[in-house]
């Protein structure tokens, strides 16, 4: 049974809302990746169909291997040199944010987010999610966004207009956001959707390939002497991180996205169930956490690194220097998460 019959109340609400409005706007998350992007342009493509104005805003850059998506060329990219030039939220009579549990995630547009008078809207599935919305859709059991963006098409009147492209952008998010089916895949569900997605007859081996082998020379490489050079291994407390310096990044030409899966690849190692990265950026020191089991990244990002995300992998942040935020990592895994670490099986 679809996971969204437990939200009759708030379908109803969203749908009706979504009937009556005429300027739409989606937004997703800051430093979008290709759940937001996929969930955003997935519902953008079957909206447009309807003769309704609608439009994506990103409030920042995201990854090159997304650009292809159908509709991509169309979102309105904010970023923070052009904060003060977004108007389009005034004309907005409904807002419908993805894939995001907090207004803070709206990044830069925040400002114009919350003064905005439109009927606000959530379909989302990351836990914790704050009240900032008229209605929201928003349950831990899917694996993405971009599942439950389908879930909600397939349940209102946009149903009439699925087509090759919004589900070329579920399927996206889908894999994304589950590595490829490797993590946050074990809901029937999930597999009851991709079946009807793989209907449309979607290109999977070629969405696969620009996805995910469609790195630059130096992204390779840089990948290469990260593994070698950046990488601590802790095998006592079966935990492993990999911190990147500034240098490190010019060195490599690094471009937006590049360092995105880094912090998996100690998860390769046998026996290693925690891992984290540091990288050090203009002002703050950014992490990622990723974990094997029950080992809660969420909380743990919460807690001490000013973030936060799903309980197998989140994202954090450090004002710290990038040798005290590691050090401090360290600290807590021999010292608080110690005895849970070491006894961790999995
Ligand atoms: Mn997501």
């Amino acid at each position: 049974m679809p996971i969204i019959s437990a939200f009759e109340k708030e379908l109803a609400i969203f749908s009706d809302k979504l009937k009556m409005s005429e300027n739409i706007v989606i937004i997703h998350h800051y430093n979008p990746d290709g759940d937001a992007i996929g969930s955003s342009l997935g519902l953008y493509n079957a909206i447009k169909q309807t003769g309704k104005k609608v439009s994506v805003i990103s409030p920042s850059q995201f990854p090159d291997n997304l650009r292809w998506l159908p509709g991509a060329k169309d979102m309105k990219v904010v970023g923070k040199k052009t904060q003060s030039d977004i108007t389009i939220l005034d004309g907005a009579d409904m807002i419908i944010c993805v894939d995001m549990n907090a207004r803070k995630r709206v990044g830069v547009i925040q400002p114009q987010f919350d003064k905005s008078t439109a009927f606000k809207a959530l379909l989302d599935h990351h836990p914790f999610v704050e009240t900032f919305t008229n209605v929201a859709i928003a349950d831990t059991s899917y694996s993405s966004a971009c599942e439950l963006v389908y879930e909600f098409i397939e349940n209102t009147f946009l149903n009439q207009y699925f087509n090759t492209d919004v589900v070329t952008c579920l399927y996206t998010g889908i894999l994304t956001d589950t590595g490829s089916f490797e993590y946050n895949s074990s809901n029937p569900n999930l597999f009851r959707v991709v079946g009807k997605i793989m209907e449309y007859g979607i290109e999977k081996n070629k969405i696969y390939n620009r996805l995910f082998n469609a790195w630059s020379e130096d992204r390779i490489r840089f990948m290469g002497f990260v593994t070698c050079s950046r990488m601590v291994v802790m095998p006592e407390y079966k935990t492993a991180y990999i911190y990147i310096t500034a240098e490190d990044r010019r060195k490599y030409k690094e471009k937006f996205g590049d360092t995105e899966n880094f912090v998996n690849i100690p998860m390769q190692i046998k026996g290693i169930v925690f891992t984290a990265i540091f990288i050090e950026r203009d002002n703050f020191i950014k992490a990622s956490f990723r974990s094997k089991g029950t080992f809660d990244v969420n909380s743990f990002s919460a807690k001490h690194f000013n973030g936060g995300g799903h309980v197998n992998a989140s994202g954090g942040e450090s004002y710290d220097k990038l040798d005290s935020t590691c050090k401090k990592f360290e600290e807590l895994v021999c010292g608080e998460y110690a005895e849970e670490l070491k006894n961790y099986i999995y």
